[in-house]
């Protein structure tokens, strides 16, 4: 497989102004019939061959302006139609066929469960029909779709129906024309035999719009969630950035197979059933929130990705990062703000800072890639986000939203470049993002060192802060990245002290603008010495080192004004408690727990935070991936001793405080995924979490009663996660045989209930892993399924994928290979904890790479290809 570049971007030789497609649903033989009104884009190229994108395809018929080729005339191989002597403007009829029953990579048109469904971003339209597959060409969609009526009565496409009928031997047809000149992989098509939950919506200009969610019959239920997320998210948007909803109708169609979490087709968004259904029984507060950002999520890709689309997919970060910050803000001012940033930063720091650190370590905007599905990342979604974000803090809330504006109007229809973006920014802010565009060109993540020296007789505090990325694949050397930094310094009384900084007052917080490698600003007039809060909200996506004292780090989780430096200082102190904790298990000398730790948790225990939510987060102790992320070399298995060390110490010394925060937070009423009731249950949770570190018998018998009296999904598999993960395993056996066979029909529940036995950290993890893996819900032909067993497995259970023995290693790359054949996108994605071996000890590297070495002695697909040349160049 060959790389593509950037650099080589060319403007498409034919635009396609409209094409009508006939599809004539069929399990094995699908029959599509297109008919493209082409024309060329640059004269002078007259006489050049039309190349269309076509994979898979078995192709029937071929005529040019109404005439049938010959043989002679045109060339279909290695994924490429060739026409050779086409006029400038014409029309090409293909008739091809195709068997979405075996298209077991779920991408162009496949069979989930009993429906027909679609993905076609990014590269998925080819295997439907020969087409110019890229998102730089904008076409005017007819489709008309054809099928069996009593199996698939239901027929949905992009835009408005505008004809049906019944046809011979029981088949019936519905033709749908979009009015939006669109790039191919926003196209999408259903059939099935689907129901629908409706509503309506009256847009900001007062037109009616038509709401419907298509699930299968069982899932009727379990709709209403998504609708008022739906409703919300249109609000939302007009109200925050303007924008209004454009066609007549918005669909969402539930399927059950599904590689992504959702697609935002025209009209016809998409979703992985895990993403839109939700119903207190069956689904946790988690769920109702994923539900709720991923419908924001794929409604605002309706302007930022489809009104407003990428010239081609190394801007894939241009919708991706933007929709992200879109959806994260949405999120933020549905529930609780600063626990989204909380927990989108926490996922940043985890998953992408090890991206960044990774062999498949790349820019926002990549110059190359082999295989695009490759790309869809924490890197270019996450870190995407945090980019837009700083450039909304650059600009302020009113300039943004001016610039955002700008953007809309000036690019409205078109494929746009992120150059594109970021000039609206700076034209509405007059300021310079020369330099700042190097967070898109350059891939890791950037170091800040600070310090800071207090001179009490020249009453002035300097902080000096160096910046460093450091070298990722490819990209050896780094330039200074200009890096907003919020920030404030506290007083001794715990107050933000006045900031005077050139001669200039800030007031108590200001954004320093760290461009150079090394930059010292000087704080004037202060009186006593102050702990720096830098960072503040996480104002940029880095490593930010500054030498904190124990105490002061308590100070700052006591006083600081910025709630969620409030929560990191809570994490730093927590990280030198476990780090110390590592250290003893390394030299194995006896552990004792740093009773700073201890203190301040009790402060928060007895505090008067009134944000339930947020002292929730605060109570929780860096996970053990965030912990691997302060080692050059990790030691898996003392890192997880610590944390489990830490967490029972915490119970032991604070049991009576734990156990009345979990009662008194017992809700009495009736359930409803709202943030206050959200915050409580994730409150009461954490400490039945902690008490049952200790799995006394009163603890124990707690857990039970919830685990039987629970009246919602999330304080039940809070009751059984717990029993499950208990170093005895009689606690889980009867309460996971029960809950298993209750919640047998429905799929979305037996992913809980296999994630959470998987995810067990006792050895016995990876005999239930591989019993589990023939247990009849299990399929590998379900993307949700394999992420439920094996990802959470391999992402979740650290010291378990990384037995001493190999034996996770082993397995993973099992199910790789076979997973290879299936569905190379899901496998890609799943061997990546594989390719970080260069972190691990000397064993363990050697062990990583052989299986590694053993994947690559495969016919792999280029996804796979890709990941593991990577891994072991
Ligand atoms: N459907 C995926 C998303 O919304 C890819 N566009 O992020
Ligand atoms: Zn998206």
């Amino acid at each position: 497989p060959q790389a593509i570049y950037l650099k080589d971007y060319q403007a498409p030789a034919f635009w396609v102004d409209q094409v009508k497609l006939d599809v004539a649903l069929d399990d094995h033989q699908t029959r599509v019939i297109s008919t493209l009104s082409l024309r060329r884009n640059d004269q002078r190229e007259a006489g050049l061959p039309l190349v269309l994108n076509g994979q898979g395809l078995t192709l029937k018929r071929i005529e040019l302006a109404g005439q049938p080729l010959a043989e002679t005339d045109y060339q279909y191989q290695e994924d490429l139609l060739t026409v050779a002597r086409v006029p400038d403007q014409f029309t090409l009829v293909t008739e091809v066929e195709i068997d979405p029953a075996n298209n077991t990579a779920l991408e162009g048109l496949y069979k989930s469960n009993t429906m027909f469904c679609t993905q076609c971003e990014a590269e998925g339209f080819r295997r439907i029909t020969f087409f110019p597959d890229r998102p730089d060409v904008l076409t005017r969609f007819t489709t008309r779709i054809e099928a069996d009526q009593q199996r698939f009565p239901i027929l949905l496409s992009n835009g408005n129906p505008i004809e049906r009928g019944e046809l011979d031997n029981g088949r019936h047809f519905v033709t749908w024309e979009d009015p939006f000149p669109k790039p191919c992989y926003l196209f999408a098509l259903v059939g099935g035999n689907l129901q629908a939950v409706k509503d309506t919506f009256t847009t900001m200009s007062g037109r009616e719009v038509a709401l419907e969610i298509w699930v299968e019959p069982e899932n009727l239920h379990k709709c209403d969630h998504a609708m008022r997320s739906l409703k919300a998210s249109m609000r939302w948007d007009e109200q925050t950035y303007g924008r209004e909803y454009d066609l007549d109708i918005f669909m969402i169609v539930a399927v059950n197979d599904f590689n992504m979490g959702a697609m935002e087709n025209k009209g016809l968004n998409i979703f992985n059933s895990a993403c839109v259904l939700a119903e207190p029984k069956s689904e946790t507060d988690a769920a109702f929130q994923r539900v709720e950002g991923v419908v924001g999520h794929e409604y605002f890709h309706n302007w930022s990705g489809n009104r407003v689309t990428c010239r081609d997919w190394f801007q894939l970060s241009l919708k991706e990062g933007f929709t992200v910050y879109r959806d994260q803000s949405f999120s933020a001012d549905m529930n609780s703000a600063p626990v989204k940033r909380i927990e989108d930063v926490a996922m940043l720091r985890t998953a992408q800072f090890a991206e960044d650190a990774g062999p498949t370590a790349h820019p926002v905007r990549p110059d190359h890639y082999i295989e695009i599905n490759n790309f869809y990342t924490l890197t270019i979604y996450e870190k995407g986000a945090e980019v837009v974000r700083m450039m909304a803090e650059l600009l302020g809330r009113e300039r943004f939203r001016q610039a955002t504006d700008l953007y809309f109007e000036r690019h409205d229809g078109e494929a746009a470049t992120v150059e594109d973006f970021v000039a609206c920014m700076a034209e509405v802010s007059e300021l310079d993002f020369s330099q700042f565009m190097r967070w898109y060109h350059q891939a890791g993540t950037p170091k800040i060192e600070a310090s800071g020296h207090f001179d009490a007789d020249a009453r002035t505090y300097q902080l000096t802060l160096r910046q460093h990325t450091p070298a990722t694949p490819g990209q050896a050397d780094k330039l200074p990245l200009h890096i907003p930094v919020r920030m404030g310094l506290v007083g001794p009384n715990g107050h933000d002290l006045p900031l005077e900084l050139n001669g200039e007052q800030l007031g108590t917080e200001t954004v320093l603008h760290l461009r150079e490698a090394e930059q010292t600003f000087t704080f004037h007039n202060i009186a006593a010495e102050p702990v720096p809060s830098l960072l503040r909200g996480f104002s940029a996506p880095v490593k930010l080192a500054f030498d904190y004292s124990r105490e002061q780090l308590a100070f700052l989780m006591a006083h600081d004004s910025d709630g969620f430096n409030r929560w990191d200082a809570g994490q730093r102190l927590a990280v030198l408690a476990l780090q110390h904790l590592v250290n003893q298990i390394q030299a194995n000398e006896p552990l004792q727990l740093d009773p700073a730790l201890i203190e301040a948790t009790r402060t928060l225990l007895n505090g008067e935070m009134t944000d339930k939510a947020v002292l929730a987060e605060m109570l929780r102790l860096p996970s053990e991936a965030y912990l691997a992320e302060q080692y050059e070399q990790v030691d898996v298995d003392a890192i997880h001793k610590a944390r489990s060390f830490a967490r029972k110490a915490l119970a032991d010394a604070l049991y009576d405080d734990f156990l009345r925060l979990y009662k008194v937070n017992q809700r009495v009423g009736d359930y409803a995924p709202e943030a206050n009731q959200i915050a409580e249950r994730s409150l009461k949770n954490t400490c039945l979490g902690y008490l049952m570190a200790r799995e006394d018998e009163a603890t124990i018998a707690l857990t039970q009663e919830q685990f039987n009296c629970a009246d919602n999904m999330t304080d039940q598999r809070a009751a059984l996660t717990l029993l499950a993960h208990a170093e005895d395993p009689r606690l889980g056996a009867e309460p996971l045989r029960r809950f298993g066979e209750s919640w047998a029909h429905d799929p979305l529940v037996m992913d809980q209930w296999f994630s959470l036995q998987v995810t067990r950290p006792q050895a016995d993890a990876l005999d239930r892993l591989k019993m589990l893996m023939a247990h009849p819900a299990f399929s590998l032909k379900n993307p949700n399924r394999v992420r439920a067993l094996i990802g959470a497995f391999v992402g979740q259970n650290r010291v378990n994928f990384h037995r001493q023995d190999g034996q996770g290693y082993q397995l993973l790359a099992d199910v790789v290979i076979e997973l290879n054949r299936l569905n190379p996108q899901i496998a890609a994605r799943l061997v990546i904890p594989l390719t970080r071996w260069k972190r691990m000890t000397s064993e363990r590297q050697d062990m990583m790479k052989a299986q590694l070495e053993r994947i690559r002695q495969e016919s792999l697909s280029p996804d796979l290809f890709e990941i593991i040349e990577k891994a072991l160049a």
